[in-house]
């Protein structure tokens, strides 16, 4: 693996120390979250199952964070980091999460399914990993287009073993095209632990298909931010794909109703050494910055995104058929929503 520190410093170099607190920020408002949605999820409130990505903050926001308002982002349900950092409130979040009129599917979908299209999201695709096909396809298009843009999947290690993933590949790497593929390696797919999924670390795969593949201390942002960064450069001049891993523990069991009984313990500590939003505190505090004000600032946010998405009425049954098919928009002709990441 590169080591992190050298990943790290590079990224440095492009990130004001407002960026560093940023990438703090949007772990701990991704932390923060999904710890209340579980609770509300234990309430009954919040339907199905809950998934979350604790531990996994720095893979979905060191990412989002190295984009541009134009790209486009393939999100996984483990990766609430990226909604955040395009713009996605609290509130409507809490609203997707418990089926609201003011969620972000309007009540339409299961709860970590959503993306907001205006917001350059696009909605999750929950058959694995197909969202790396989508990302494909919307850098084929942006080809076609003439367009300086990139998209941007994530998926995870198990995904890795499925044709649709070699599939993506192999056209990304034919057709040289602007995409960046982001493998979180959270060493278990569901109950599967990595020496049942591979015989070869899988970031080697990129090279067969003609791109680099580059491993990533995924819990730390800043050097998630820059291997991205570095992608995205490639992508824009035309040098193709890059496939980042990532590589993150799962803390939690797959799902709310998973113990994960089949994770050591010991593992679990030692992955818990290496928090992602511990390492990002300390650099943070290095800068002079009050952390604890930044909490309870990301906590307020919490608690009035809570309250909101309380009050919010369920879907009226009569908007059913609406959204069902595509609205003619060009986002880029109406113009870009306004966002917070680094490219802003
Ligand atoms: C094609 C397909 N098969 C099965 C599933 C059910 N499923 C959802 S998540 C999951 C495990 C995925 O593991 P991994 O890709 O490593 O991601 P992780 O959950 O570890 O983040 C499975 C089997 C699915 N969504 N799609």
């Amino acid at each position: 693996m590169a080591t992190t520190s050298a990943q790290a410093a590079e990224g440095a170099e492009f990130l004001s120390p407002e960026d560093r607190v940023e990438l703090l920020r949007y772990m701990l408002l991704m932390r923060g979250i999904e710890e209340r949605a579980m609770n509300l999820y234990r309430q009954g409130k919040v339907p199905g199952s809950f998934y979350d990505g604790y531990g996994q903050e720095a893979v979905s926001v060191g990412p989002a964070f190295a984009m541009a308002a134009e790209d486009r982002l393939c999100i996984l349900h483990r990766d609430l980091g990226a909604h955040l950092v395009r713009g996605v409130t609290p509130a409507r979040i809490f609203g997707q999460y418990m089926g609201r009129a003011g969620g972000v599917t309007g009540g339409r979908d299961g709860n970590v399914h959503f993306g907001d299209w205006r917001l350059g999201c696009v909605g999750m695709v929950s058959m694995l990993p197909d969202m790396m096909l989508v990302a494909t396809g919307m850098a084929m298009a942006f080809r076609i287009r003439g367009e300086k843009r990139v998209a941007l999947t994530w998926f995870g290690d198990g995904s890795t073993s499925r044709g649709d993933f070699h599939e993506a590949m192999n056209w990304a790497g034919v057709q040289r095209l602007p995409v960046i593929f982001v493998l979180e390696n959270n060493q278990y797919a569901y109950s599967t632990p990595l020496e049942q999924q591979f015989a070869v670390d899988p970031v080697e795969r990129a090279a067969a298909y003609g791109f680099p593949g580059v491993t990533v201390d995924g819990n730390d942002p800043e050097a998630m931010f820059e291997a991205t960064r570095q992608a995205r450069e490639r992508a824009v001049s035309g040098e193709g794909p890059t496939l980042i891993e990532a590589v993150t523990m799962r803390m939690h069991g797959h799902a709310a109703h998973d113990d994960m009984k089949y994770v050591p313990k010991e593992q679990l500590e030692e992955w818990r050494r290496k928090d992602p939003i511990d390492r990002q505190v300390a650099r943070v505090r290095e800068l002079g910055v009050d952390v604890d004000a930044l909490r309870a600032e990301v906590q307020a946010q919490i608690d009035a995104g809570t309250e909101e998405a309380l009050a919010m009425p369920m879907p009226d049954p009569s908007t059913v058929m609406d959204g069902l098919f595509a609205e003619e928009a060009n986002e880029l002709e109406d113009g870009l929503a306004p966002w917070s990441g680094w490219r802003r």
